[in-house]
């Protein structure tokens, strides 16, 4: 039996071991819990299709993975909270679990497409959302977990939605979200239901507590709790991510001794905005952005648009204290970060310049 926490389990690795492996491991991935892990029997599981469909369908765990063809997708699993450390300390404090820059993942998922399984059941909107749902646990904040996504995401076979039953080749582990979960490529990990048990084709979005009031950019005017409440069932909830890339070392506030040739070693990963990667380019600066120069991008097996890009630059500096180096990503679609981006109350899709800062260069 694995071991069991006591409360929502929520953690993430060591950056700089994160940044090591273009697949991140079983062991090496964040955790992110809103309800204490159901553990499931997957000879009786069953996940429920319905809503706007001309045929529901109740589906086992069998017949997800022999009824339908498999599809493997590698992509990056982001919590949208993943940075709200910068955000806060940078910008200005803000309300959710204090994540550095490792509430991220990239791993091979491997289960049926979603668009598959809804065409199977036969979807009667055109217009609409799919909202998945996993009633196994008591969250937080709610009796069950849940979030939905556009329809028409849903139904594209090349946004590659699917409902893995394999992380990296092996079976989902019971905080993976065993026996199966939704993978929605490009889109915050908050829609990535665990422990799926209904998938339901509706005309509104899903009213879960994490999808209402929660992962939600609100606006600037929002700046506590009670002046949050009048925003919350306005603002559209997160679904693509923002490009983003972070330093992964060295890691601020270290000393780093120099290159032969003056320069410092730089890592990190970078991520491209929703479907509209790969990420393309990394600059780094270590004088303030006076002068960029572009990173390289490690090719590793199995990228894909979805994927992380890991990168390395040599990048010369000076030896001293109170040095700095920033990193910025673009994608395919011409998306590039900002140097900071806007203050939310919940920290969510902070995607200012990576950065590694108060180095002391030797
Ligand atoms: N059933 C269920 N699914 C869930 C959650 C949850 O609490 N319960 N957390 C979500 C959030 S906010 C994120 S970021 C990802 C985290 O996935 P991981 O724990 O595998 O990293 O799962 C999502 N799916
Ligand atoms: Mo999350």
């Amino acid at each position: 039996m694995p071991e069991l926490p006591d409360d929502p389990l929520n953690r993430e690795p060591d950056i700089q071991q994160l940044v090591q492996s273009f697949i991140t491991s079983k062991t090496d991935g964040y955790d992110r819990n809103h309800c204490l892990h159901p553990v499931l029997n997957a000879k009786t599981h069953k996940v429920t299709v319905d809503g706007a469909v001309d045929k529901p369908l109740e589906l086992s765990i069998d017949n997800l993975r022999d009824d339908f063809k498999q599809h493997p997708v590698v992509c990056a699993l982001q919590c949208a909270g993943n940075r709200r450390h910068t955000m806060r300390t940078k910008l200005k404090e803000v309300n959710g679990v204090d994540w550095f820059d490792g509430a991220v993942m990239n791993c091979k998922w491997t289960g049926p497409r979603l668009s598959d399984v809804l065409e199977r059941a036969g979807v009667s909107l055109s217009d609409g959302h799919v909202a998945f749902a996993c009633y196994q646990a008591d969250c937080q904040d709610d009796t069950w977990y849940g979030a939905s996504i556009p329809l028409q995401r849903a139904m594209r076979q090349d946004m590659e939605v699917i409902l893995a039953l394999e992380m990296n080749d092996e079976p989902l582990t019971v905080g993976r979200g065993y026996p199966v979960r939704v993978i929605t490529p490009g889109i915050a990990g908050a829609r990535a239901v665990k422990w799926l048990d209904r998938i339901t084709v509706q005309r509104e979005e899903c009213m879960n507590h994490y999808m209402v009031f929660d992962y939600k950019i609100l606006p600037p005017e929002a700046t506590d709790t009670e002046k949050a409440k009048k925003y919350w069932e306005k603002m559209p909830p997160v679904q693509d991510m923002p490009v983003n890339s972070v330093i992964g070392s060295p890691s601020s506030g270290s000393a780093v001794k120099r290159n032969a040739n003056g320069t410092v070693t730089a890592r990190g990963y970078a991520l491209p905005g929703g479907a509209d990667g790969p990420v393309v380019k990394v600059e780094v600066t270590a004088d303030g952005g006076e002068t960029w120069q572009e990173a390289d991008l490690i090719h590793s097996v199995g990228e894909s648009q979805w994927s992380w890009k890991l990168w390395v630059a040599k990048i010369a500096i000076e030896p001293g204290s109170n040095k700095a180096i920033y990193s910025k990503a673009t994608d395919a679609a011409g998306n590039t970060q900002p140097d900071k981006s806007r203050w939310n109350l919940r920290g969510v899709c902070y995607n200012g310049y990576g950065d590694a800062t108060d180095l002391t260069v030797t």
